[in-house]
Order: structure tokens, then C-alpha cells, then sequence
């Protein structure tokens, strides 16, 4: 359980476990005090309760947020449960001999400011002692190990373009845990079941209509790049349980990111909740291989299975840096070509954060297209080629290549801390 530092009443710090702190010193007094808390914009209104030393403090608690779940877990234990636009819970937290905090347990809330003081006679928690602890220190994690056996490799190749120009499609949203590493697991949230949500792929001028449904536990929404509509009300926050239609036509063509857009966003899209729309600039030429890379970080509690490191996200400290959802895939599972084939790879930086510089070992690119304009084409006059395409966070582009020789060539982030956090693979080439 978690531990509080309580203050005991002469004011000296004492370290001792929840809802004991001063049970010598305090005695019940037999009162209650009755306080209401309203959840709202990322905080507790108020954020600080008084409490007489010994006194019973209820809580009635009431989430006023119009499109946010919330709860309160206090450091001793007693909490609400989850609690959806407008419903109210009562939370007894019992006898208060020493301060304490609660805090808001939705992913990345508490980070964002949902935290609620309990003071005693005045006195608050000392500073940075608040609990549980939360380390932003790296996770050891074994990239030359394969992925686990459950786990099945994203298939990379570029899905066939949608039929007619018109595409009804749901997105469903759930929360599970999933693989992101070899032995590492998060606590996922997901469009349609895996980390990166479905690559779409059509046409410049094709209407999608998209209906988004939420069985999470928390609010979600999605904002696709690829289309040009009022965030609201399309990229409104859902609660659990409801859902929402998104139409919208692909006026242009690039590489667009879709994400959640619910708060704090990079710990929804840390936590899974991304993809990528794919619209081929016109007349562009067939190639003989076409493959989708989507550029994530993730940021990994201590723990398995348990949700992303919201305070790692706000220090900027990934923990795995992927392609497609998973740190390790397409080094034990690799990417296919023959010598003299065209390869075009689609590339986009999901984020939450980080960019990439995208490289093939032992090849260059003699096309490069990014953000919808080419930067290279094979015929240019200049005679010149390119070593990497640069994209910042969400942002996209592709490149193509041939491979003179057969061989394995690797393709990384060629920021190299990211390739040695898992931004790497490899591309199998056969005579
Ligand atoms: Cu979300």
C-alpha cells in the first residue's frame, strides 16, 4: 500500500502507513466533516479540504466535467468509483489523524493537476512526499530478445485503396494490455483492438464517414489530420458507452496522423490511440513493394500490464521508440524485397513527441516526398539523392529505393538514441 509522511501534531514529520499516522497521538472525536468536491477542468474544486485532527471526513463527490470520467483515490485507500459526466459518488475516508492527498487515477490526470489536499489542523503533506512514488528512471527492457509468442507482427505492406469513394467505417475504442516490447506490456488503449489503429488508405476527393464508439473506460475522441472539419463538434471527447459520427472528404494527399484528442493527448497516444490516412499524391506511379511505417514512443511504468508513465511523457523520457506499435517486430519478423524492385516506404511520426530522420542502411532514396510535396524525384537534374526523410512529430512523407544487392539492410531512426530504443528493422533482400 501506499505510504503517507504524516506530521504529527507537535509538528515533527513522521513516516507511517495510511491510517495509522498518529493513531497514538489522535483520538477519534466522534464528528464527521462532511465536505463536496466537483470535478472539473483537471481539477478538484476545492483543492484543499480541512479536516480537524480525529474528525471523519465524507466526501461528496460530483463530476462536473461535461465529457471527462474522473475519480478520487486517496493515498489511505478509500476512493469512488469512476465516475462519468454529472454522476456524484460519496466517498467515507474515515478517521483523519494525519494530512494526506488523493488524486484523480485516469490516465495522466493527476499529472495534469488532479490532486486534492487533506490538510489537519492546517498542516499539509511535506513537499515531494507525496505517494505513491512515481520514478521516471528507464526501464531495462531486452530489444535482442524476440516478441513474445503471443504476440502476431503487424503486417506492414500498405493496404489495397478502399473501394468506390465513399467509405463507411467504425473505430472501436477499448483498453488492453498489449505487447509493446519483447517481455513488456502496457495497460492499451487502442482503435480496433491493437496499438496504431488501422491504416486507411484512399483516394484525393473520397468521403469517410466514420463512426467512433467508446467501450473504454474513460472519454476518448479522435481528430483525423486528413480531413478539414470544425473540432467541434467532431473531435468532441465521448463518454464510455457513446459514440459519434466523423465525415469528412481527403481534399489533399499526404501522409495525415489520426489520434485521440482527448486530454492529456500524449498519454492516450502514448498509451495506443493513433494511425495513419494514406491519400497517394495524383499520378503517382506504381511500385513493386509498398510498405506503411508508423514512428511511436512509449513511456512504460515499472510494472507490466500497468498504464503509461504520464510524469516520463512530461519529462520527455521514452522508454521505447516503435515502429507500428511494437519496439522489436520487423527485426525478428523482416520486411521482403528482390534486388532491382522499386520500394516505396510510407513514413509517419505518430509521437507523441519525437520525430524521425528514416534511413536505409546501404541504400539511398531516389524519391522523397514529405508533407505533400516531392523533394526528390529520380530524374532530377541535379543528379542528387537522399540519405533520410526528417519528419517532425506528426508529420509524413515517403521514399522510395532500390536494392542493387541481395542482403539484409536495416532501416532506423537515425537519431540514434531512438534506433537503440527500438526504432529499427529490417528490410530482407533476395536476389
Ligand atoms: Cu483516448
Amino acid at each position: 500500500g501506499a505510504v503517507a509522511v504524516g506530521r504529527r501534531l507537535d509538528g515533527t514529520p513522521s513516516l507511517s502507513g495510511p491510517g495509522l499516522s498518529g493513531a497514538a497521538a489522535v483520538a477519534p472525536t466522534g464528528r464527521t466533516t462532511t465536505v463536496s468536491v466537483t470535478m472539473k477542468d483537471m481539477h478538484y474544486h476545492p483543492a484543499t479540504v480541512d479536516v480537524p485532527a480525529g474528525n471523519r471526513l465524507v466526501i461528496s463527490l460530483t463530476n462536473a466535467d461535461p465529457d471527462q470520467v474522473h475519480d478520487l483515490y486517496l493515498a489511505g485507500g478509500a476512493h469512488s468509483p469512476r465516475l462519468s459526466p454529472g454522476q456524484k459518488a460519496t466517498v467515507d475516508a474515515g478517521v483523519i489523524t494525519a494530512a494526506t492527498q488523493g488524486w484523480c487515477t485516469i490516465v495522466g490526470h493527476r499529472s495534469m493537476g488532479m490532486e486534492l489536499e487533506v490538510r489537519v489542523n492546517g498542516a499539509s503533506v511535506g513537499q515531494g512526499s507525496e505517494s505513491p512514488a512515481v520514478g521516471t528512471g528507464r526501464r531495462k527492457v531486452d530489444l535482442s530478445q524476440a516478441p513474445g509468442r503471443g504476440f502476431t507482427t503487424r503486417d506492414a505492406r500498405l493496404p489495397s485503396l478502399l473501394p468506390g469513394r465513399t467509405h463507411p467505417m467504425t473505430l472501436t475504442v477499448t483498453e488492453s494490455v498489449q505487447e509493446v516490447a519483447p517481455a513488456t506490456t502496457i495497460h492499451a488503449m487502442t482503435y480496433n483492438g491493437r496499438v496504431m489503429g488501422p491504416v486507411i488508405h484512399a483516394r484525393i476527393g473520397d468521403t469517410m464517414n466514420v463512426h467512433l464508439v467508446n467501450r473504454g473506460t474513460m472519454g476518448h475522441s479522435i481528430d483525423f489530420h486528413a480531413g478539414i472539419v470544425s473540432p467541434t463538434p467532431n473531435m468532441r471527447t465521448i463518454a464510455p458507452g457513446a459514440s459519434l459520427d466523423y465525415r469528412f472528404t481527403l481534399p489533399r494527399a499526404g501522409v495525415w496522423l489520426y489520434h485521440c484528442s482527448t486530454m492529456p493527448m500524449s498519454s492516450h497516444i502514448a498509451a495506443g490511440m493513433f494511425g495513419a490516412v494514406i491519400v497517394p499524391p495524383r499520378d503517382l506511379a506504381s511500385a513493386d513493394r509498398e510498405y506503411v511505417l508508423v514512428q511511436s514512443e512509449s513511456y512504460l511504468d515499472a510494472r507490466n500490464g500497468a498504464e503509461v508513465n504520464a510524469d516520463k511523457i512530461a519529462a520527455e523520457t521514452p522508454d521505447l521508440t516503435m515502429f507500428n506499435g511494437h519496439a522489436n517486430q520487423y527485426v525478428f519478423a523482416p520486411l521482403t524485397a528482390k534486388v532491382g524492385e522499386r520500394v516505396r516506404i510510407w513514413v509517419l511520426a505518430a509521437g507523441p513527441s519525437r520525430g524521425i530522420s528514416f534511413h536505409v542502411v546501404g541504400t539511398q532514396f531516389d524519391t522523397v516526398f514529405k508533407e505533400g510535396a516531392y523533394l526528390l524525384r529520380p530524374d532530377n537534374p541535379e543528379g542528387g539523392g537522399a540519405q533520410a526523410l526528417d519528419l517532425s512529430s506528426a508529420q509524413g512523407g515517403f521514399v522510395e529505393m532500390t536494392f542493387h544487392e541481395p542482403g539484409k539492410y536495416t532501416f532506423v531512426n537515425h537519431s540514434f538514441v531512438e534506433m537503440e530504443r527500438g526504432a529499427r528493422g529490417l528490410i530482407e533482400v533476395t536476389a
